[in-house]
């Protein structure tokens, strides 16, 4: 199984260029979820420690139905498939790049969620132009077992986000143990209290927005993924979402560019289109750089090949 690892903003992608399982050549959502019920066992151990990294989220790569599509694409981490990953997809955009598959210039990728278009602008900065995403609820108010009542808004970027403004606590990385746990709880009572999408969609991440102490940043923000760890990135699809949630309020017009954090400081810029559907089209800009090449190995006599299940 050969791969490619890079990181956008600090925030770890695995590409998988061939050895994947055979998921047939339906639409993507059908193959992603047969990767989800089917091959959970495959998808662990491409993740797990210690072939891979907490945090880490790899991207396989499957043909497209769509032949105008550069590739289809389906995202994971160790604990969950993913519908979209904006900082994957920037990663898989310069790893693209790297092995001069693709130039500079104008791509679409497949995904579970819909067709996105990346723009390669140098060797590591891709723009990417999300699916359309909105806001579905405002100010929902949740009951949590430690910290309370918790007020947020409900929006999808490709995943299921509940963004809480303000931060509880400051979005600085000497919180982000305590930030871990209170978001956990959240998504918890978000799906205990069947706080989701407009189809029951359960959220799967939860983003704290704070402001940042940096000149010119408009905020910076806390997401914790599926797996428990927080995106090192601005997340894609939370910051998607949030653009979504800035839109429905009147706080952001239609092209004007934002830049945001993430809870280590690295930027994206954002921006938006109005969508066909009532929510927006986000646009967001970010780095990535290729760190790795390899083969992964799947040795019968290793104890550990299918990773440490803790
Ligand atoms: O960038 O969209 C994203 C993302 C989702 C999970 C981790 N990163």
């Amino acid at each position: 199984m050969h791969v490619i690892d890079s990181h956008t903003g600090g925030m770890p992608t695995r590409v998988i260029l061939d050895g994947g399982p055979d998921l047939g050549s339906g639409p993507q959502e059908f193959r992603a979820r047969k990767l989800a019920t089917e091959y959970e066992a495959f998808y662990k151990s491409v993740l797990l420690e210690p072939r891979g990294q907490p945090g880490m989220v790899a991207a396989l790569l499957v043909d497209p139905v769509d032949p105008s599509c550069e590739t289809g694409v389906i995202f994971f981490d160790v604990d969950a498939v993913l519908g979209m990953c904006g900082h994957g997809t920037i990663g898989l955009g310069v790893t693209l790049a790297h092995l001069g598959r693709i130039g500079t210039g104008s791509h679409k990728i497949e995904t579970p969620v819909g067709v996105v278009t990346i723009d390669v602008l140098d060797p590591n900065t891709v723009r990417v132009i999300n699916v359309e995403s909105r806001r579905v609820q405002i100010a929902v108010t949740l009951e949590t077992k430690n910290y309370g009542t918790v007020t947020g808004d409900v929006a999808y970027g490709g995943n299921w986000f509940f963004i809480v403004e303000p931060s509880p606590i400051p979005v600085v990385s000497d919180n982000i143990r305590q930030m871990t746990d209170m978001a956990i709880e959240i998504r918890e009572a978000c799906v205990a209290q069947r706080i989701g999408g407009e189809n029951q969609e359960s959220v799967d991440h939860v983003i704290f927005q704070g402001t940042s102490p940096n000149a010119g940043v408009h905020s910076r923000n806390f997401v914790l993924c599926p797996d428990d760890q927080y995106d090192r990135s601005p997340c894609g699809t939370g910051s998607s979402a949030r653009l979504a949630c800035l839109a429905a309020a009147g706080r952001l017009a239609p092209g004007d560019e934002i830049l945001q954090e993430s809870v280590i400081g690295s930027p994206y810029r954002l921006s938006y289109q109005p969508g066909s559907n009532g929510g927006v089209t986000p646009s967001l800009t970010g780095q990535a750089y290729v760190m790795a090449e390899g083969k992964l190995i799947f040795d019968d006599h290793d104890p550990f090949r299918s990773g440490i299940y803790s």
